[in-house]
């Protein structure tokens, strides 16, 4: 090697890494958290390529005690031979220049776009230290760079008849604002993957406390599907399984349905999550409509002509494809562009879905009158948006009779009650402060929006009583121009079943009036658990540990203690000054994560789970009583 070519190599080396260790966002999307976990997903992704590739099967993801992380496989380990332009160990130029991986890549699947696919090298520039460990050739090498620059040579330093690579790097704290791996996102992203790559092996060990979970699936998808409908009353028993190649581009589905009205479906291309949806989305959905619909027509089942929206409630399904050169678009760069792959999967899809279909005439059936069903609904749901729509204020309809209003009419300033149980909503009545409180007593349960579909929540009085008391239209994107109130308390008991109501009326908010929480419209109300009262002197206590450090502090000596069993057992003067009034009342704000929870209760826990949804909603309750606000 003469002495120039040499030095200019360097020079490049120097300032690829510097490009990256002044723009790291660039190349891993943000120097937080995303970005710190996205190096090892970054080389998690070169594991699994070696899979992909078929020469692995197995990737150990090890975090240790001092902050750096290992990934291992047991594929051909990187190449070490010199390299024939660069004169340097083949792994060398992998780890030290930007996109060199590609040169050695005989591999079709790789990612690019999106923000995997970078290459080892930027988890190098990024990494405090970084060896790597190859095992080929029966021997054992290493190599060990710093920040990206090599500081020893490649040596052997061992034998041994497997082969694989082995990565630990130590993510640099001059880069990132957190150097904190966090178990559960890697465990449910590693988990993903095993779903996603059938037979893959992958371990995820935390050294730091001693955990490990290890994720196998021989079913992939198949097994994916049956996990996400793992609660859920399934209308068949296996997942449809359907899988092809192209031009060698790989399509594998998944659908199994259940009897929810919820839609669960995913797509991924290279084992990336396509949040934006793309052509092998399209493709799915095109077909699926077709198979159902030519079904219903050829079978003489309905007249009916179903919509997308109709075949999918209910409808649980994984669609993957990988594609040689994908091309990502949209916001965030997880929409699929290429625009053959939509014919490829729709072809298939009908194709295999048709066969199934003719060879399953049961489950055809299943499927096919819950879709007509879906679309009747669909019909029903219109008749009764237009019948609440004419029935609403501002068409000329009139507030429920149950509301109590208040006088105030700017929004900004007014408040409504949604009270559970009359008894309460009489006190609240009495209690409230006219000028700018309105009082909702409900009487009934609230319905559970999970169970029932949209054409139910019109017809159910409670909830219809609700969305004509906010003044709103639901229909589509909401319209709160028309919202007559800026502040929705939900005031319910402080037990199981009040837990149950504001869960269920959370639920309701989140589904069809997600933007009044995001707006930060929505509260809890908070009403004292306990009296405590000595001579003249009384105070409220909202929850255990309140009354636990006003004892601590004041001793029990002379002290009675009431408990509120409930809202009603207030008198409408404690109820104003304890839960109402803006001076002293003490409210939760309810936030998209208070909702979603409150969700997952009626959409995960449904159905036969009634212990574990009845535990939630226990443990629920005592957080919300536990709010110190
Ligand atoms: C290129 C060629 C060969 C292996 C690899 C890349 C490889 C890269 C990584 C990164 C992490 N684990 C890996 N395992 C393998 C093999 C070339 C050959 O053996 O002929």
């Amino acid at each position: 090697m003469d002495g120039k070519s040499y030095k200019a190599d360097s020079i490049t080396v120097l300032k690829n890494l510097d490009a990256v260790r002044k723009r790291p966002a660039m190349y891993i999307g943000d120097t937080g958290q995303k970005g710190l976990h996205h190096l090892v997903y970054e080389a998690v992704d070169n594991g699994i390529d070696e899979c992909l590739a078929g020469f692995a099967n197995h990737i150990r993801v090890i975090l240790h005690k001092d902050g750096s992380v290992s990934v291992e496989d047991n594929g051909r380990g990187i190449p070490v031979d010199i390299h024939p332009t660069e004169k340097k160990p083949a792994v060398e130029v992998v780890m030290t220049m930007l996109h060199a991986g590609g040169k050695f890549d005989k591999n079709s699947y790789k990612v690019s776009g999106g923000l995997h696919g970078v290459g080892i090298s930027v988890v190098n520039a990024l990494s405090k230290y970084l060896d790597v460990e190859i095992k080929r050739d029966g021997k054992i090498y290493h190599q060990r760079y710093e920040r990206g620059l090599t500081v020893s040579d490649l040596k052997t330093i061992g034998n041994t008849n497997e082969t694989g690579t082995k990565v630990t790097f130590l993510p640099d704290t001059e880069i990132f604002e957190t150097a904190d791996f966090k178990f559960d996102i890697f465990e449910s992203r590693l988990k993903e993957l095993a779903f996603l790559n059938a037979g893959l092996k992958i371990e995820l060990i935390d050294e730091r406390d001693d955990k490990k979970v290890e994720f196998n699936f021989s079913g992939g998808i198949s097994e994916f599907v049956s996990y996400l409908n793992k609660n859920k009353e399934k209308l068949f028993e296996k997942p449809v399984y359907v899988k092809g190649e192209k031009n060698n581009n790989q399509v594998e589905v998944a659908i199994q349905y259940n009897n929810s009205y919820q839609e669960t479906v995913y797509s991924y291309c290279n084992n990336i999550n396509t949040i934006e949806g793309g052509t092998h989305l399209i493709g799915f959905n095109t077909a699926l409509t077709r198979v159902i619909n030519d079904y219903i027509k050829n079978n003489k089942i309905s007249d009916d002509k179903l919509e997308g929206g109709d075949i999918k409630e209910g409808l649980t399904a994984i669609i993957s494809v990988k594609v040689p050169e994908p091309q990502f678009e949209g916001q965030t760069k997880t929409k699929l562009g290429n625009s053959d792959v939509k014919g490829i999967v729709q072809s298939l899809v009908f194709q295999e879905l048709n066969t199934f279909f003719e060879e399953n005439p049961s489950i055809a059936r299943l499927i096919t009158a819950k879709c007509i069903n879906a679309a009747k609904a669909r019909e029903a749901a219109r008749k009764a948006r237009d019948l609440t729509r004419r029935k609403s204020v501002l068409d000329g309809g009139s507030l429920p009779g149950k509301l109590a209003d208040c006088q105030e009419k700017d929004p900004a300033k007014a408040e409504i009650f949604i009270v559970e149980g009359d008894s309460a909503g009489g006190s609240a009545k009495q209690g409230r402060s006219r000028e700018f409180q309105a009082i909702l007593p409900l009487k009934g349960k609230i319905l559970n929006v999970e169970k029932a579909r949209i054409d139910k929540v019109f017809k159910n009085e409670e909830l219809s009583t609700i969305i004509a008391a906010l003044g709103v239209h639901l229909n589509g994107e909401m319209d709160i121009s028309r919202l007559r109130y800026h502040k929705i308390i939900m005031m319910t008991d402080s037990d199981v079943d009040g837990s149950h109501i504001l869960c269920l009326g959370l639920t309701f908010f989140y589904r069809y009036m997600r933007i009044l929480i995001e707006k930060g419209y929505v509260y809890i109300a908070l009403a004292p658990l306990y009296k405590v009262k000595k001579g003249n002197h009384e105070i409220y206590v909202y929850n255990d540990k309140e009354l636990e450090e006003f004892f601590n502090k004041n001793g029990r000596e002379g002290y009675s203690i009431q408990r509120f069993k409930g809202l009603g057992e207030m008198n409408p003067e404690q109820l104003w000054e304890t839960t109402m009034n803006p001076e002293n009342r003490k409210m939760k704000q309810v936030t998209i994560e208070d909702a979603m929870m409150a969700d997952e209760i009626f959409s995960t826990l449904m159905g036969d789970e009634v212990e574990s949804r009845r535990e939630f909603i226990t443990n629920y309750a005592k957080e919300v009583k536990n709010l110190d606000i």
